[in-house]
């Protein structure tokens, strides 16, 4: 049985990938941090007490920022895959929490990377880069394109990314770098704009809100469906040889656009409810993030099947069941499909 271990498991991707990975037979390691409250809420379904027999779900204290930890549990769980996933990934929060931003996302990398090197030099690694490193550089992006990150977010991504590139050609280490594009789902985490957008219609549709307040419409996304781009990570790692992707659906939307889409498919007029706030206007911005995915498509066979008018409706579909009782969210779409098979 592979063992795999994954940092960030609490997310939504992680949440997913864990999901994957078991359906695929792996014993699976994550990383939580330490809190007061609860935060596993993405993972509880998948999460038996470790006494009973049959678990292959396994969690562990620790943090990115502590590194001599990450060291001794690679050492203990000795994993095949190693998945970084763990990071501040909020855009906006970056430029109120540049340093923190800097620490985890850019540090924690090289912390993680260290811990292989020294505890598991033979395992693989994934490295979740970002479409942000990519910010004013014209669209459409690939592997090619020429970086111009926009936030402090995109500058420690970028740290991350170019770490993870050293490590594979100073010491040989299987570090590969995906450089997905923005990806979403009823789990995604509710200030992102998408899932505010759907929340909030749904709240509207029930008549528990009345306004939604946004920043920049005019702002070009290429959104696509998050258990699709955990399969492309997966696949990452199965290749040959490590090397960096660019994965997306090479199709972009105006946050306008998005907006549209949601209130539309619950038979609401948006331009009644939304309303601009300059809170949620970033200093700097990125304006077009469209993937070219085509190395992808022909390395990897990856291609997503999901588009942005049915990724609004199973959102909003999922926020609006939300409210009326609990609804397990459920992975759809041919990729997913097709690897859990
Ligand atoms: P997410 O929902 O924000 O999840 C981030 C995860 O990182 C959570 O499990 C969080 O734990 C954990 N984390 C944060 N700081 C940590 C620390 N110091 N030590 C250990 N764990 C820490 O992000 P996501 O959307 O799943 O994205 C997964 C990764 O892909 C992130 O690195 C993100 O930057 C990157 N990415 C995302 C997208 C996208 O569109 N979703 C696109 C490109 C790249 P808590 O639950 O405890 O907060
Ligand atoms: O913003 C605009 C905002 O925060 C998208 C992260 O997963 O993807 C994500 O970063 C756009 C921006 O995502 C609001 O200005 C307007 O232009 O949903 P977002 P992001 O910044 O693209 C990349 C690939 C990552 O790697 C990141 O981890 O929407 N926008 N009004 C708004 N955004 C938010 N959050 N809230 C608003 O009210």
């Amino acid at each position: 049985m592979k063992k795999a271990f994954i940092a960030g498991i609490t997310g939504q991707d992680g949440s997913y990938l864990a999901e994957l990975l078991i359906a695929l037979g792996y014993e699976v390691h994550g990383l939580i941090r330490r809190a007061s409250t609860f935060n596993t809420q993405r993972i509880d379904h998948l999460y038996l007490d470790p006494h009973d027999q049959g678990t292959r779900l396994f969690l562990h204290y620790g943090d990115l920022t502590d590194g001599s930890r990450l060291t001794t549990l690679l050492a203990q769980i000795k994993p095949d895959e190693i998945y970084n996933l763990a990071a501040q990934s909020h855009v906006r929060v970056s430029f109120d929490e540049p340093e923190y931003t800097g620490d985890t996302t850019g540090l924690g990398t090289i912390r993680l990377l260290e811990a292989i090197r020294q505890s598991s030099p033979g395992a693989k690694f994934y490295q979740a880069s970002s479409s942000e490193m990519f910010g004013a550089a014209n669209p459409p992006q690939n592997e090619s394109t020429e970086f111009y990150p926009r936030s402090p977010y995109g500058v420690a991504k970028l740290y991350s990314h170019w770490i993870t590139k050293n490590y594979r050609e100073a010491y040989g280490l299987f570090a590969t770098s995906g450089i997905l594009f923005n990806h979403e789902s009823p789990r995604r985490g509710e200030t992102f704009v998408t899932r505010k957008i759907t929340r909030a219609v749904a709240r509207i549709a029930k008549g528990q809100q009345k306004e939604l307040f946004l920043g920049n419409l005019d702002a070009r996304r290429d959104w696509g469906y998050a258990p699709e781009y955990v399969v492309a990570m997966w696949q990452m790692l199965q290749a040959d040889a490590p090397d960096d992707y660019v994965i997306g659906t090479g199709t972009d939307l105006s946050v306008k656009d998005f907006v549209r889409l949601s209130f539309e498919h619950a038979n609401l007029d948006w331009e009644k409810y939304v309303r601009f706030d300059e809170r949620y206007i970033r200093p700097t911005e990125v304006d077009t993030l469209v993937a070219d995915s085509s190395k992808a498509a022909k390395d990897l066979n990856w291609k997503s099947s999901v588009g942005p008018e049915q990724l609004a409706a199973i959102m909003v579909d999922h926020d609006i069941a939300t409210l009326e009782g609990f609804v397990p969210d459920k992975p759809v779409g041919s990729v997913w499909s097709e690897a859990v098979s």
